[in-house]
């Protein structure tokens, strides 16, 4: 499969995340897409490209999935933030104020003109830090995504958005939990508006894919499953329960299989197992897989308990939905294997293929 590498992801290298009250390193760091490109070098799965994307098709295809109000906001937040405080330069970006949902009186109708109350509007988290190359790094990204569906959309069976920062819990006019542009739902909608009429996104991350949730919620074109751990206990919390099964058109297009923490492979699979029957039931005719590799049991800040050879299982069954599928890279922060663990999925699906 060809693989786009987002070739300005290390210009998005956040220090320290907001974690129970205090600074912490960051997870999301630039070693673990060196680390999937190392393990590729080792094992190559494909030829390795870059997105050839110019500005005026990648602005058209953001505008697609994100709000121009949004978009506009990550492109000067980083100007905006340095205006504050020239100080700031030397400091990332992180949201500490916000507006709380509507029915507790804060209105969000009427952006603040103050940078530090807009983050609030925007982001859901303090542990997404933005900084200088976010922006860069965000739309070599996307463009990356775009590059990769347009490959399925040319006939191929499969392409590998090689990128960070990842995209997942991005959604229409908001980031947080490390996403900023939502790179899965760019690939599924460039997927609807190259032909498909029906696509499913079937996301494997430990982490509810809130954003892409959001994306599509209300729309009977894209199915959005995803498997993740349950949000009563896990991030992101406040989304990603079973009962979400997607509103007035989107009625019965999201399926949500949340499963507790130290959940192993065998419990997993048979999610896995009953996420794929949805997709063939769905009649989808093109796949985009958000491609979290942090359900696996060493990774710091998640709780599944999935080995190294399993993720060639996990390819193999996706491979079994013999539909063209995208995948993007999204979670997974046990950096020294998140490499192996990429490969052995991507490698389990080719074999199957
Ligand atoms: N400091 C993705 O996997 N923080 N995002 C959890 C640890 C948020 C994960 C607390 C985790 C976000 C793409
Ligand atoms: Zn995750």
């Amino acid at each position: 499969m060809k693989i786009f590498l987002n070739a300005d992801h290390h210009r998005h290298a956040g220090r320290q995340e907001m974690f129970r009250g205090r600074m912490v390193p960051c997870h999301e760091v630039p070693a673990r897409l060196d680390h999937v490109l190392a393990e590729l070098g080792r094992r190559p799965q494909g030829e390795l490209l870059s997105p050839a994307i110019g500005d005026a098709t990648l602005d058209a295809a953001l505008a697609r999935v994100h709000r121009p109000d949004y978009l506009q906001f990550l492109a000067t937040a980083w100007a905006d933030w340095v205006a504050m405080d020239p100080a700031n330069a030397e400091r990332d970006v992180l949201p500490s104020v916000w507006p709380l949902p509507s029915r507790h009186g804060f209105r969000t109708d009427t952006p603040p003109a103050n940078f530090a109350a807009r983050l609030g509007l925007y982001g859901f988290d303090a542990g997404s830090p933005l900084m200088a190359g976010t922006w860069a790094a965000a739309r070599s990204g996307a463009a990356c995504a775009l590059a990769a569906a347009g490959e399925v959309l040319g006939g191929a069976r499969s392409a590998f958005a090689l990128t960070r920062p990842p995209g997942h819990h991005a959604g229409p006019d908001f980031f947080g939990g490390y996403c900023f542009l939502n790179n899965a739902a760019l690939a599924a909608q460039a997927l609807r508006d190259g032909g498909h009429h029906r696509v499913a996104v079937l996301d494997v991350d430990y982490h509810h894919g809130n954003g892409t949730q959001t994306i599509f919620y209300e729309r009977a074109d894209v199915l959005t499953v995803s498997i993740h751990g349950d949000p009563r206990t896990e991030y992101p919390f406040f989304l990603g329960h079973a009962d979400e099964r997607g509103a007035g058109a989107g009625e019965g297009a999201n399926l949500n299989l949340p499963l507790p923490r130290g959940t192993g492979f065998t419990d997993w699979r048979v999610a896995l197992d009953t996420a794929l029957q949805a997709v063939t039931n769905f009649g989808a005719s093109a796949l985009v897989v958000p491609m979290g590799l942090d359900t696996f049991e060493g990774d710091p800040i998640s709780g599944f308990h999935l080995r190294s050879a399993d993720y060639a299982t996990v390819g193999q069954a996706l491979a079994g939905a013999g539909l063209p599928t995208v995948f993007t890279f999204e979670g997974g922060y046990a950096v020294a294997e998140v490499g192996i663990n990429a490969v052995n999925l991507l490698e389990g699906f080719g074999r199957a293929v």
